[in-house]
């Protein structure tokens, strides 16, 4: 989760945020070149007489300074769109879960399991125990399995929300009348944090995600247990 004073990216939980950070440095490293480049020819610009014989015709070095940005664009554009496809990809889901954005608070439910379905609210300021996150906690957590290929399906049930996980990598919006679908994975078990990330109304910073992702047995127990509650 989010740290104070953070700079980064959260730390990553499945290999599609690993590579967003990893194209997300790259990407740094390139503007991080082009800037000293530029602060460095600015002040040379500023220092020097802007006097040069040869500056009104200079074939060369406008070749390469229309060649060298094309090729800085492909370094970022094929590893962009690698990623963009890796997002897109859908491998045989072992579970399919469905989150529905409400005004103001999450719904979900697991279609493989009959009758598995609940509400998802934030967790009032005065009912958090030491060591829970403001406006971060829920009442009813999320629980998933871990290493296991989940196919989340995303909508709304009113106006536009977006379901976000930024350590899974995850952003997907949730639209009225229409279904989106995404891939999660999660590498280890633990809790991961989420918000809402489309200005949803009043109540907008108030209906985060939580993710229990816990063991596969465990997982199994936990779903066998909410039947037997709801019967
Ligand atoms: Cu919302």
């Amino acid at each position: 989760m989010a740290t104070p004073a953070q700079l980064g990216l959260q730390n990553a939980t499945s290999p599609i945020m690993e590579e967003l950070i990893a194209f997300h440095d790259h990407a740094l490293m390139i503007i991080f070149l082009i800037s000293s480049l530029v602060l460095y020819i600015m002040s040379l610009m500023l220092t020097t007489k802007l006097t040069h014989t040869s500056t009104m015709n200079a074939q060369e070095i406008e070749m390469i300074w229309t060649i060298l940005p094309a090729i800085i664009l492909i370094m970022i554009a094929l590893p962009s769109l690698r990623i963009l496809y890796m997002t897109d990809e859908f491998i045989k889901p072992y579970l399919t879960l469905k989150a529905i954005g409400h005004q103001w608070y999450w719904s979900y439910e697991y279609s493989d399991y009959e009758d598995l379905a609940f509400d998802s609210y934030i967790m009032p300021t005065y009912f958090l125990e030491p060591g829970e996150f403001r406006l971060l906690e829920v009442d009813n957590r999320t629980t998933l399995p871990m290493e296991a290929d989940i196919r989340m399906l995303v909508s709304s049930h009113d106006v536009l929300h977006s379901w976000t996980v930024p350590s899974l990598g995850v952003k997907t919006d949730a639209i009225p009348g229409r279904l989106n679908q995404i891939m999660l994975a999660s590498m280890r078990p633990g809790l991961f944090y989420g918000q809402c990330s489309e200005i949803c109304g009043s109540n907008h910073s108030f209906m985060p995600i939580v993710l229990e992702f816990i063991y596969f047995q465990d997982f199994e127990v936990w779903a066998s247990y909410l039947y037997i509650v709801s019967l």
